[in-house]
């Protein structure tokens, strides 16, 4: 039986947004744990990670919280790196997108280790692709793919001593809508692949995501990275910088859907959730029911 650890990080220290840092709770209540269980999928839930209090400074140098961001992703990455060295699928709870640094540097590593191709599919309306000299604010969750790639301040391109923790042909971008003018230089010049709005307005979701699932096989780890205002604030409204026009509720379950038909996920992020902006606890109880249909469920009649 396939084994889940849950691992909350309760931060905002990323984002300038108030209330991400309630996040895992959220899902807890919205029943996370029991939906997983009636998978016949085992739960382990290690609890919420501790560290730093976000001082709600303003940015220096560029960059809001380093310090903050930097101890919150070591806490990330140890807690990612044992789960998976204990054989079990992490999913990581946030907080802010800033912490997939840590989770998904802890995954790169576990793949070097184990020989295993990266295949990381971003769910997002933003392109988290900024540096500290370009960042229109600071805040380090508009910064994870940049960091990951090896473009951002040394304490969070390191973890696990390799840098970059990951090469742009490992990432697929879904549902991106809100790109700042030099976070479009950045992917251009890395070779990011992205599955932007315009693109799935005239492709189709279907045909998005069968091309950014392209080239995985069986020795591959499909790492999922989902930050909830990826999604149409109509259908989620609780995140901090919602954006219109992101996918449908049905278009966001094919994609679920397409995933778990490839059985090769072996890690997930769920981040940006905030229940503070939310409107009784909807945004989670979606997550929960995206995350049913990443493990499995499926309104398929058909054989
Ligand atoms: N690109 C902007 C906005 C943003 C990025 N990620 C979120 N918002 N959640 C920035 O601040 O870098
Ligand atoms: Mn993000
Ligand atoms: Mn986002």
């Amino acid at each position: 039986m396939k084994t889940i650890s849950l691992i909350g990080a309760p931060t905002d220290v990323g984002a300038s947004v108030k209330g991400a840092s309630m996040g895992p709770d959220a899902l807890r209540v919205a029943g996370l744990t029991e939906a997983l269980q009636a998978r016949q999928l085992q739960v382990i839930d290690r609890g919420n990670l501790h560290g730093p209090a976000n001082p709600w400074q303003e940015p220096v140098n560029g960059l809001r919280h380093l310090k903050e961001a930097i101890d919150w992703n070591q806490a990330v990455f140890d807690a990612v790196g044992q789960a998976l060295s204990d054989g079990h699928l992490p999913m990581m709870l946030g907080g802010d997108h800033c912490l997939a640094i840590g989770s998904i540097s802890a995954v790169a590593a576990h793949c070097r280790q184990a020989g295993k191709k990266l295949r990381v599919l971003w769910f997002d309306a933003h392109a988290d692709s900024n540096l500290s000299t370009i960042s229109p604010t600071g805040n380090i969750h508009g910064m994870p793919v940049a960091c990951l790639m090896g473009h951002g301040p040394k304490e969070l391109i390191g973890y696990g001593g390799h840098t970059p923790a990951m090469l742009p042909h490992e990432i697929r971008q879904i549902g991106i809508r809100s790109v700042d003018a030099g976070e479009k230089k950045f992917i251009h010049e890395m070779g990011i692949q992205v599955y932007d709005m315009r693109y799935i307005d005239e492709y189709g979701i279907r045909n998005a995501m069968s091309s950014a699932l392209a080239g995985v096989d069986a020795n591959t780890h499909i790492h999922v990275s989902f930050d909830m205002d990826c999604l149409d604030p109509q259908i989620a409204p609780g995140v901090g910088t919602a954006v219109l026009g992101g996918p449908t509720y049905r278009e966001a379950q094919l994609c679920m859907e397409m995933i778990a038909d490839t059985g090769l996920m072996g890690s997930l992020d769920v981040v940006e959730l905030n229940p503070a902006l939310d409107i009784r606890n909807q945004t989670a109880i979606l997550a929960v029911d995206l995350i049913e249909s990443l493990f499995g469920k499926s309104t398929l009649v058909r054989i």
